[in-house]
């Protein structure tokens, strides 16, 4: 029997270039003046990209200001779904994302399929869907949440009955604060912040006794449980003000929230969790993207996001209920 074979897609091509740092920084900022475009980098991205975007921050604040330009193109320097909540908050706008392998493994562990079966199970529950998740979830279900309002979101809801998707650990952290809600929560995580520890984080502390714990609430449960405070990547910025007086953080995050912490804190010292150098809180998705990679989104306006109007509109209509609630961080 003759086997037939898919043929291969087309794999992206990903140009090179020799130009060194500097010059493809310059490059960047003229392509943005010529293409009246802004860059935006999750305070995730690898430092030299942080340092040249117009605006850093977590996904939907980056979303948000970015909606308010009077930008033609948005470069999202993150990964996919962040560019598509770019995208559902800017329809008008060309966005773009320079390195179609910046995925997230977090978004994929729930498809619109798998979303629709779980439903089946809990008929009378509300959906609550985590920022880090498709479009096309997001446009399947009642209302999102980002780490900061996460508690508040589920809160809010006169429904007692709540799925909560996809990320657990940060369901579980939600669930214990909202006690009073019944919350069946989807069996996702971020690898990056589930492989931590409290082992690791407390060999971490031994090094540095006085220092102040943050976490993010993507991290497993005995890693929160010993944290000082526990909250988004920009919530981490306003936490560390509350401690004036501390010299040391020790950051359970992915690694690069450290340097957006080191510029904006510069007396104080901001350490890995891990105990080696972020090494393990690295997300290979968010530090796919390079300098060249932004200089050729720019150069040939890829790689586009395209997402059907119906998803953009059930998309978006999540995401507005979600900002009808106040945040907490
Ligand atoms: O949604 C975001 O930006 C992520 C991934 C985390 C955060 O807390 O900012």
């Amino acid at each position: 029997m003759t086997q037939t074979q898919t043929p291969p897609q087309a794999a992206p091509q990903y140009h090179q270039t020799d130009l060194p740092a500097e010059e493809l920084i310059a490059q960047i900022d003229r392509l943005k003046q010529e293409k009246n475009a802004v860059v935006l980098a999750h305070n995730y991205q690898i430092p030299e990209i942080q340092d040249l975007a117009d605006f850093t921050g977590d996904s939907l604040g980056l979303s948000v200001e970015a909606s308010k330009t009077e930008a033609d193109i948005i470069v999202f320097c993150g990964v996919h779904f962040m560019a598509e909540s770019a995208k559902i908050m800017s329809p008008t706008k060309k966005v773009l994302l320079p390195h179609l392998g910046a995925g997230c493994s977090l978004a994929d562990s729930i498809t619109p399929e798998s979303l629709d079966d779980w439903k089946q199970d809990y008929p009378d529950h509300t959906v609550v869907t985590y920022v880090n998740s498709t479009a096309e979830v997001k446009a399947e279900s009642y209302i999102c949440c980002t780490s900061a309002n996460a508690v508040s979101v589920v809160r809010s809801l006169d429904n007692d009955k709540v799925l909560f998707t996809p990320d657990r650990n940060l369901g579980r952290w939600v669930a214990e604060q909202v006690p009073e809600k019944d919350v069946v929560i989807y069996d996702g995580v971020c690898p990056t912040h589930d492989v931590l520890r409290a082992a690791s984080v407390k060999s971490t502390h031994e090094d540095y006794p006085e220092a102040v714990i943050i976490a993010h609430p993507e991290c497993r449960q005995d890693v929160v449980e010993i944290a000082h405070e526990v909250c988004s990547t920009t919530g981490m910025l306003k936490a560390v003000e509350k401690y004036p007086d501390a010299k040391t953080f020790i950051i359970a995050t992915e690694n690069g929230m450290l340097h957006q912490l080191r510029l904006r804190f510069p007396h104080q010292e901001f350490v890995a969790a891990d105990g080696c150098i972020g090494c393990r809180l690295h997300c290979p998705y968010m530090k796919i993207t390079a300098l060249q990679d932004v200089y050729f989104s720019l150069c040939e306006e890829r790689y586009e996001i395209k997402l059907d109007d119906e998803v953009i509109a059930g998309a978006r209509k999540a995401l507005e209920r979600m900002m009808a609630v106040p945040r907490d961080d």
